[in-house]
């Protein structure tokens, strides 16, 4: 397998409306990531992911973009970018942008330009359909809920948005509206920038015809992803975007692809034919139940994991992630954000940042910080849960029922600001946060984890030391063990003569882990650890204790 920096490196996605607010507005900007870069470089991190920054009038804040070469001006401007980009450089790190171009934004003057009459140069940029029966074009749902279709009254079409009503999915169909995109990547890439998240991309084929889908439960509308995910000719696209921008440069490509397959994988992320160096895959997401009472299911989860470990294994590369901005925390929805909070916290971290791939931290995450409950709908913002809210409401659903799906589920979890000191506002902002601050800020900060040795936050600083010194954590092969154990997630790394031992109870009952007798080794070395051990003791037999996780290498 090629070494290469982005194999080696350990990543951190910043949410840059919720991590740090430097001029007193209540929203986070650039100069405030800026202010932080000191943190990130201490806790070890080589690349910085950050959400978009573009232009916006911020409906799905900032994954609607108005103009892709100008800066949010909330966030600051073009100058506050390049010294970001030249800051991040100076101190050894890579900075990747968010690329979002299955959509823009309504406000976006393409968008604008199109809507004004039907036979607008620009019309083509959008997909326009006339209503059929006097109602949608097709049956197909919005992933936000709600028809995939608005009408246009000023033209009496409707437009396709598979996100919000003001997120307009681009025709890509049309070769214009290409060569438009692959101009901004490259001016971006020719700035220097290191590289890209490429936001919802396996969204951007849609089947021909656009017909309704199959609908035995006669519901409104029914989920389109047979429509738009990942379907039929997409590579053609995809090539043709790698061959115009993302080949001409050393940079390093993740695709947000929902919807494929590990056996697809050679396409998406193959060394030779792959579109992206790496994809963030979704299967193990699914995992837990969207129902308020699933939990994790570990079992399914060493099966989705262990797929795309050895899906790759010397012809791919994986992205590790268990957190994001579209997902809830962690600790809450998979580990246990009571009693069990730092163990569960640090045991989740040891099970995916050791296996093969580049691991992404999500702000936050390497605090443990945790889900949030907010009693009115006044306090949150994201545009999927409000839908779902007023759809849902509509319908009969009460307000208790509805909240409770959205404590669980909502997207606003992990926006709330970034818990920096237990000071007013959690150190994030000298004024009025644009969404309020998680109650436990007093508790769950950045400045506590640092003065505490035993903290989620050294853990995580542990395990990315542990990452850069080993090349085994990067290149060894990945062999899962004990796969049928309902509680422990173990593997091993192999590499050359040595082995690494990987194991995490992933539950709130002790578990006795049962080393397999074909594992042979003369010396076992610990590694890493979140409960007191015994560095001596014998790993024939351990009885793990609730959240317990452990690293061993072996020779
Ligand atoms: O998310 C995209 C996203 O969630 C879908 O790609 C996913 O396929 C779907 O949920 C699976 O059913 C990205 C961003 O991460 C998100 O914040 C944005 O809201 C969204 O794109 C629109 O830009
Ligand atoms: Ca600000």
């Amino acid at each position: 397998m090629n070494r290469t920096w982005w194999k080696e490196a350990t990543a951190y996605q910043i949410y840059p409306r919720s991590f740090m607010d430097s001029n007193g507005d209540g929203v986070g900007d650039l100069q405030g990531v800026i202010s932080k870069l000191d943190y990130l470089q201490d806790l070890g991190i080589n690349v910085i992911w950050i959400c978009p920054i573009y232009k916006s009038p911020n409906d799905d804040n900032g994954y609607d973009i108005s103009d892709y070469q100008d800066i949010m001006a909330e966030f600051g401007s073009m100058a506050d970018f390049d010294q970001l980009l030249s800051e991040v450089h100076a101190r050894g790190m890579k900075l990747i942008l968010d690329l979002v171009i299955n959509h823009t934004s309504d406000e976006h003057p393409w968008f604008v330009e199109a809507r004004s009459s039907k036979d607008n140069a620009k019309r083509d940029y959008y997909i326009w359909r006339d209503p059929k029966d006097g109602k949608e074009p097709n049956n197909w749902e919005s992933i936000f809920s709600g028809s995939i279709w608005e009408l246009d009254p000023a033209t009496e079409q409707y437009f396709m948005h598979v996100f919000s009503k003001r997120q307009p999915d681009l025709n890509w169909e049309n070769p214009e509206v290409r060569q438009e995109l692959y101009g901004m990547v490259n001016w971006w890439l020719d700035k220097g920038i290191d590289g890209f998240r490429v936001d919802a991309i396996s969204h951007i084929k849609k089947i021909p015809g656009l017909p309704d889908l199959p609908n035995p439960d006669h519901l409104p509308f029914v989920s389109s992803g047979a429509g738009h995910m990942n379907r039929e000719g997409i590579h053609d696209f995809l090539q043709e975007l790698k061959e115009e921008t993302f080949d001409r440069y050393d940079i390093m490509t993740v695709g947000e692809a929902s919807g494929v397959s590990v056996d697809q994988a050679e396409e998406w992320v193959g060394e030779e034919q792959g579109k992206f160096n790496m994809i963030f895959q979704f299967e193990h997401l699914a995992l837990w139940n969207k129902s308020v009472t699933g939990g994790l299911d570990v079992l399914q989860l060493k099966s989705a994991l262990s797929r795309w470990q050895k899906g790759l294994e010397g012809r791919g590369w994986n992205a590790l992630f268990i957190e994001n901005h579209d997902q809830p925390r962690s600790v809450s929805t998979w580990g246990n954000d009571g009693e069990y909070w730092k163990a569960s916290a640090k045991s989740l971290a040891t099970m995916y940042f050791l296996m093969q791939g580049t691991p992404f931290i999500y702000q936050g995450q390497e605090i443990g910080m945790t889900n949030v409950r907010f009693d009115s709908m006044d306090d949150y913002d994201d545009v999927a849960m409000k839908n779902l809210y007023r759809l849902e409401t509509e319908a009969g659903k009460s307000h208790e029922e509805v909240m409770e799906v959205i404590w669980k589920n909502g997207r606003d979890n992990s926006r709330t600001p970034m818990q920096w000191d237990d000071s007013e506002n959690a150190g994030f902002s000298s004024g009025k946060p644009w969404m309020k601050v998680n109650p436990n800020f007093t508790e769950i900060n950045v400045e506590r984890a640092k003065q505490d040795p035993d903290s989620i936050y050294h853990h995580y600083k542990k395990l990315i030391a542990l990452r850069a010194a080993n090349p085994i954590t990067v290149y060894g092969t990945y062999d899962l063990i004990l796969p049928e154990d309902e509680r422990i997630y173990a593997y091993t790394r192999t590499l050359g003569n040595e082995k690494l031992l990987v194991m995490s109870n992933l539950t709130l009952e002790e578990a006795l882990f049962d080393l397999p007798f074909d594992l042979e080794f003369d010396s076992s070395e610990l590694l890493l650890n979140n409960y007191e051990v015994d560095p001596a003791e014998k790993i024939e037999t351990v009885a793990l204790r609730p959240y317990e996780s452990r690293v061993y290498m072996l020779v």
